[in-house]
């Protein structure tokens, strides 16, 4: 792999770092999540309900914990690290002029125990938990007053961090707002309203947001890499039939047309058009294509778990996958939740990037999730994890020597374990690293390595070299 490739893990605030009050924290619409499982949705409550359990608050206790998580994270060989920042532990309402000073210490001490060690943090901007008090007040990202509020958000941390912080990274998977607009933007939509109406129009508050953070983050600092992030679900043709070809082609095009608007600064006539066809053209002001073009991004993070199959027969039998449920694809495996393992898929969306937008890639987010055992003494044994990662950092290997593809590093998801985003259970584990606790919020919260711990450093140590299983 390439000198400096930035072998790392990935992590987000309201799925690690707990402490959903402290210090001044106001609440995010994580934070009135209810923990789900697999086939039981989680739960999104009216404030907080006293006898429901929400697993945010607690998380993995990274709040007070981070020194000793990033020690480990240290011993693994880490170049980086991707976290996010919790809006709400930095503007607790969302709509305050002022910053809490306490939370924007929190990260002040995360990034320099970061950099301590030479891991160099890649922060994620907003990564689904909006302020809850913003959802109140004015629907979220329904409403355009939101562009001011996170524009004053990114100016403040990009002003605070601007020594400590080079990568960025806008919103986390921002096509997901068309697949889970509640969790992508806190926007809840009733029975009856124009669902894509309401989508795109949220979609576009968010993508004139996202620029003027990235215009605003290369007039603070013209050293910051700012990058656009988003959920890549290739799909498959089911057959060489044409009407299943152009399945794929329009199941792609829905995702794209997020990015080509970050990339390239317009929406491309194609997503206008479909917009238009299910009469959901935003409202958009008169300067803002202005904003979108002075907005593109430096880099493409991605999140990358299964592939996706597109068919026109109606009686496709359909399986798990990351966001969206995926029809099956009898040549994969899945994982226990139906997620299917498809190492060839990586190659694919990094050569289908890198030939559509012709910038540098980033794989921010690619792992397996499973239930681990815990032996008598303490070791965990987890080849499924080690064999999952080594075949994809072999395919994105292949993606990068042999079809040539720029990519500026790879983030495990998770380095740690952490809540599940979809179910909120804890035994949804994608750590390298594990902690004792429970879907039931019980256990010591005390972190332990896992074999595929030390398979990832050494395949670090070798720059992707030794991917042996043993
Ligand atoms: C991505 C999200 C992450 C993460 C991951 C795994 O879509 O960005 O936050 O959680 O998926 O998904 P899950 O936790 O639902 O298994």
């Amino acid at each position: 792999m390439p000198e400096n490739f930035l072998w790392g893990g990935a992590a987000a605030a309201n799925q690690c770092e707990g402490a959903y009050d402290t210090e001044g924290k106001g609440l995010s619409t994580a934070d009135v999540f209810t923990s789900g499982g697999l086939g039981t949705p989680r739960i999104y409550t009216d404030g907080i309900k006293p006898d429901l359990y929400y697993p945010s608050h607690t998380a993995i206790d990274f709040y007070h914990r981070y020194r000793e998580d990033i020690a480990l994270f240290a011993e693994a060989g880490f170049k980086c690290f991707r976290t996010s920042i919790n809006w709400t532990r930095i503007f607790p309402e969302g709509d305050e002029e002022r910053p809490n000073e306490a939370g924007l210490r929190f990260y002040d001490g995360l990034f320099e125990e970061c950099l301590k060690y030479g891991i160099e943090p890649v922060v994620t901007i907003s990564h689904y938990e909006t302020p809850y008090a913003l959802v109140k007040k004015y629907g979220a990202w329904r409403s355009r007053r939101m562009i001011d509020f996170f524009v004053r958000y990114c100016e403040v941390i990009f002003r605070r961090y601007k020594d400590k912080v080079k990568y960025w990274l806008t919103f986390n998977e921002i096509n997901v707002i068309i697949l889970n607009p509640l969790m992508a933007a806190g926007v809840r939509i009733a029975e009856g309203e124009n669902f894509d109406r309401v989508v795109y129009q949220a979609g576009h508050h968010q993508l004139v947001a996202g620029a003027r953070a990235v215009a605003l983050g290369r007039e603070i600092n013209p050293a910051f890499k700012l990058g656009m992030m988003m959920l890549y679900p290739p799909f498959y043709a089911e057959t060489c039939r044409p009407e299943d070809q152009l399945a794929a082609m329009q199941a792609m095009d829905s995702h794209y047309l997020f990015s080509d608007v970050q990339v390239r600064g317009a929406y491309s006539q194609k997503a206008l058009n479909i917009q238009a066809e299910k009469d959901a053209v935003p409202d958009r002001e008169a300067g803002d294509s202005g904003i979108l073009k002075n907005g593109t991004v430096d880099f493409i993070g991605f999140s990358y778990y299964n592939s996706n199959v597109a068919t026109t027969r109606e009686d496709a039998l359909f399986t798990g996958g990351n966001m969206l449920n995926a029809i099956k694809n009898p040549y994969l495996k899945e994982s226990e939740w139906g997620w299917s393992i498809d190492p060839i898929g990586l190659r694919l969306a990094m050569n289908s990037l890198y030939d559509r937008y012709r910038l540098p890639v980033f794989v921010a987010e690619n792992g397996f999730g499973a239930q681990d055992i815990v032996n008598d003494d303490g070791s965990i044994h987890d080849l499924y994890r080690i064999d999952y990662l080594r075949r994809h950092i072999m395919a994105m290997r292949d993606a990068v020597v042999k079809d040539g593809v720029e990519c500026l590093g790879y983030t495990v998801w998770s380095c740690i374990d952490l809540v599940s985003a979809s179910t909120g259970e804890m035994k949804k584990r994608y750590g390298l690293i594990h902690v004792d606790r429970n879907d039931e919020g019980h256990g010591t919260l005390r972190r332990s390595k896992k074999d595929s711990f030390y398979w990832y450093r050494c395949c670090i140590r070798s720059n992707g070299e030794k991917l042996d299983l043993r």
